[in-house]
């Protein structure tokens, strides 16, 4: 049933132990608590209090809700560009398939199609040309706990994101195949979670047919980082909008269908929208006048090391290190500041994995005064496109992109 190797693997029981859940219908057993190490953060009022857990093929990452399973990642970990599958934050809106069989499983392509297709994953890895792209995978909610006034939704610290390289076919290509057949105007994706007994509307996501047919990048990924995909981040493949916030990215994907009309599902005109004005905010604790569906992402950039909170020792060098990335432009530069903002010099530029990649940065430094400093980075894209030194607001805590600060003691 499955050409997997072992350590994919697993069977219905074995995946709900891990996920705390003895078996269906009761509650959160003391195995997942059990496993829970410390608080993840006490440097982080936000992740002072949470647990870390450990989930079936997952490192300890920081526990947000099980019911479903919301994880965040450890900042550490963008120490690196690549975040590894078994770090990758986990975001869900209904429960996640505990197991997935690979030989009923099928990716049905529907609809106004001219001609519908059922394909296995071995055809999705032997008929398609495979293809790969670095890229970043965020939640829209990212770093919404840090949202002023507070919002509503998941109070995620800065860890709903990473990035990885997606391997898989191209969205296009599948399309094509199919026969996209004119007039057609939006495509559905739909994975194989469902709503259990809540009221939750299926999680159904649409990207519209010239988006589609123009990005050569869009796939149908089933391998992260050289793996198939953790069952947790969307087994056995799901899709992957570079770019875009990751509520396109939809996980364990089963149907898509091309329609002849435009998508009005609960997730595309509901939920997932943004003031429709240039910078995406309002004035804080207004409500928009008109709202759109989220698309692409901001520039951000973060400190990932020191972290908040370090002491370090006067007229040492000390490297001060991060990521930056944005929604695909690519980035032009990215600018440290250990003066609170008064003056900016630029950061040392790694590696540079794609336009959709996170950029890893550097910036050397050496502290003279005994003080406490604030460190501050700032990207900026090719377009010019920056960062705000004040927190935008919308009343969802989405796209957060301020220039954030960490402290330091110089002693
Ligand atoms: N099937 C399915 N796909 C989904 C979701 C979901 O609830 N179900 N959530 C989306 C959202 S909002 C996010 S942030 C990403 C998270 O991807 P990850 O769990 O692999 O990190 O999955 C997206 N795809
Ligand atoms: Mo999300």
């Amino acid at each position: 049933m499955l050409p997997l190797p072992e350590s994919n693997f697993q069977s219905r029981r074995e995946f709900l132990r891990g996920l705390g859940l003895a078996s269906a219908g009761t509650l959160l057993s003391t195995s997942l608590f059990e496993r829970s190490v410390w608080a993840a953060d006490v440097e982080d009022p936000l992740l002072a209090g949470r647990p870390l857990v450990r989930y079936p093929q997952k490192a300890d990452l920081i526990l947000l809700t099980s019911r479903p399973p919301q994880l965040e990642t450890p900042i550490h970990y963008f120490e690196k560009a690549i975040t590894p599958n078994d770090a990758f934050f986990v975001r869900y809106h209904v429960p996640p398939p505990t197991s997935v069989d690979l030989s009923t499983w099928r990716l049905k392509i529907t609809g106004h199609v001219d001609k519908p297709l059922e394909l296995s994953l071995d055809d999705l890895q032997r008929k398609f040309t495979r293809t790969s792209v670095v890229a970043v995978n965020q939640c829209s909610g990212n770093g919404r706990g840090y949202f002023s006034p507070r919002v509503f939704g998941g109070q995620w610290a800065n860890g709903a994101m990473g990035n990885a390289e997606w391997t898989g076919v191209r969205l296009r290509e599948i399309l094509s195949q199919a026969g996209i057949k004119s007039g057609a105007l939006d495509v559905t994706f739909k994975g194989l979670d469902r709503p259990g007994f809540t009221s939750i509307p299926d999680f159904v996501k649409s990207l519209n047919v010239s988006r589609i047919s123009s990005d050569p990048d869009i796939l149908v990924a089933y391998e992260m980082n050289g793996q198939p995909l953790p069952m947790l981040n969307g087994f056995p493949a799901r899709l992957v909008v570079p770019g875009w916030y990751s509520t396109y990215w939809v996980k364990h994907l089963s149907e898509i269908t091309v329609l002849y009309k435009e998508f009005d599902g609960f997730w595309m005109r509901k939920a997932y929208l943004i003031p429709n004005t240039p910078c995406a905010c309002v004035e804080p604790g207004t409500t928009p006048a008109s709202m759109v569906p989220i698309n692409r992402m901001n520039v951000r950039s973060l400190i990932v090391s020191p972290h908040n909170g370090t002491h370090l020792p006067a007229a040492k060098p000390v490297t001060i290190k991060g990521i930056a990335f944005d929604g695909g432009v690519g980035l032009q530069e990215v600018s440290v500041s250990t003066d609170k903002g008064v003056s900016w010099e630029p950061a040392q530029l790694g590696k540079d994995l794609g336009n959709y990649s996170f950029r890893e940065w550097s910036f050397n430094w050496t502290p003279t005064r005994k003080v406490s400093y604030r460190l501050m980075a700032r990207a900026k894209n090719r377009r010019g496109e920056s960062q705000p030194s004040d927190a935008l607001w919308n009343p969802s805590g989405y796209m957060r992109n301020v220039i954030e600060g960490v402290d330091v003691m110089v002693d």
